[in-house]
């Protein structure tokens, strides 16, 4: 019991970190993606990309989950996997994306999105995410850019 009382305090502040969330607002999004993926790129459009951050964390970009199936941890706004994605030291990891899973839960989402962009390069594609071929995939995903006014790079400079 002594122990549990000593412990209780950083028990409290871990399930208080467990618990951050950060919600990304969907234009916001939608125009750092317009900043940094040329359009089409991969044959995806800018909805495809906010419907997947919508379906794998609601747009919580300090997210972490951890998966049943294959009790592997998902990090951030795309919800990267510690076995495929990025390293957190706790398993052994392809790290396709060469860097730490935390980086993937701090403000800046440029990596984030460059990590997408080195995934889906491949075949698969976004039906690397599974949320994605659930909820995504040949859906009308107009809606998800619906009131965003979105300023592409080119536009900046006429
Ligand atoms: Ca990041």
């Amino acid at each position: 019991m002594p122990i549990l009382k000593l412990m209780a305090p950083f028990l409290i502040f871990l399930l208080i970190g467990a618990g951050e969330t950060k919600i990304i607002s969907r234009c916001a999004l939608a125009n750092l993606i317009a900043d940094l993926v040329p359009d089409g790129y991969a044959r995806y459009t800018i909805n495809d990309w906010i419907c997947l951050a919508h379906s794998a964390s609601y747009f919580d970009s300090m997210r972490i989950s951890r998966q049943e199936e294959d009790s592997a941890r998902r990090y951030g706004i795309f919800q990267f996997s510690n076995m495929e994605h990025c390293s957190d030291g706790c398993r052994s990891s392809l790290n396709i994306c060469r860097t730490q899973c935390t980086n993937f839960i701090n403000d800046d989402l440029r990596d984030d999105i460059r990590c997408v962009m080195k995934i889906i390069r491949a075949d698969t594609g976004f039906d690397e995410w599974r949320v994605y071929g659930v909820n995504c995939k040949g859906k009308d995903l107009a809606r998800w850019i619906q009131g965003c006014t979105i300023v592409k790079p080119w536009d900046k400079w006429r």
